[in-house]
């Protein structure tokens, strides 16, 4: 099904005017305890939660419009083997140097282990039955996934995310998916930063050059544009 383009800066989205559940996925990007919860790796660095939790409330209805509608909704994890044999060296050591360290227990289980409580998307955006959930060792969810193998066997051109967090995994995830050539929509609501800042310059980086990684959005504007506002 076709919907309206959405007003978008720096255009209206999408470039083609495709907006279309057969080819455009909804990618929810580490909404895990270990980045929004209490207990997790973000909170044991210090950073303020509810800057990574802004974004829960307007995602969750995203999600509902977007199943609503037949898009493909797929759902990212970043986190490591229990042996920590995919964890890079480096990755590590900093984590270990700012007291969080990668694999350390915390009240959360094992720090950004696969399968620990941390590691568990939280309830408020958690998928349900079909929806694939990729796992990544990295911070870009093409790395060392299959992302891009499940995109293209579904027919998937254009993509829209959220996720956490805007200036990290968000980030390198869009901008490695514009280099592949998929047209991107990041929905400024759905998404947050450990730090302000680093938010706001992430949302503006996208808009540069004529949108040199896609085009930004509240979510506001989508609903409207798939009719669920
Ligand atoms: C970080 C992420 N910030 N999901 N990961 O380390 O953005």
């Amino acid at each position: 099904m076709r919907y309206q383009t959405v007003p978008a800066e720096p255009y209206d989205w999408p470039f083609d005017g495709a907006l279309d559940s057969a080819t455009t996925a909804l990618i929810c990007i580490d909404w895990q305890a270990d980045f929004c919860g209490p207990g997790g790796y973000v909170d044991m660095m210090g950073y303020d939660l509810s800057l990574t939790r802004a974004g829960l409330e307007p995602t969750a209805a995203v999600l509902d419009a977007a199943r609503a509608r037949g898009f493909l909704v797929i759902h990212t994890r970043e986190g490591h083997r229990p042996d920590l044999s995919d964890c890079p060296p480096n990755k590590l050591w900093r984590s270990r140097r700012i007291g969080a360290g990668i694999g350390d227990p915390g009240p959360c289980g094992r720090i950004l282990v696969r399968g620990e409580p941390g590691w568990e998307i939280v309830p408020e955006v958690a998928p349900i039955d079909g929806e694939p959930i990729v796992d990544k060792p990295g911070k870009g969810a093409f790395y060392a996934t299959d992302l891009d193998l499940l995109l293209r066997t579904h027919g998937i051109t254009h993509l829209i995310l959220t996720g956490i967090t805007t200036d990290v995994c968000v980030h390198t995830t869009m901008r490695e998916a514009n280099d592949r050539g998929y047209e991107c929509l990041l929905l400024t609501d759905c998404t947050g930063a450990t730090d302000k800042g680093n938010y706001e310059a992430a949302v503006k980086m996208v808009t540069m050059q004529g949108g040199v990684f896609g085009a930004v959005a509240p979510s506001s504007a989508l609903l409207t544009s798939l009719g669920a506002r």
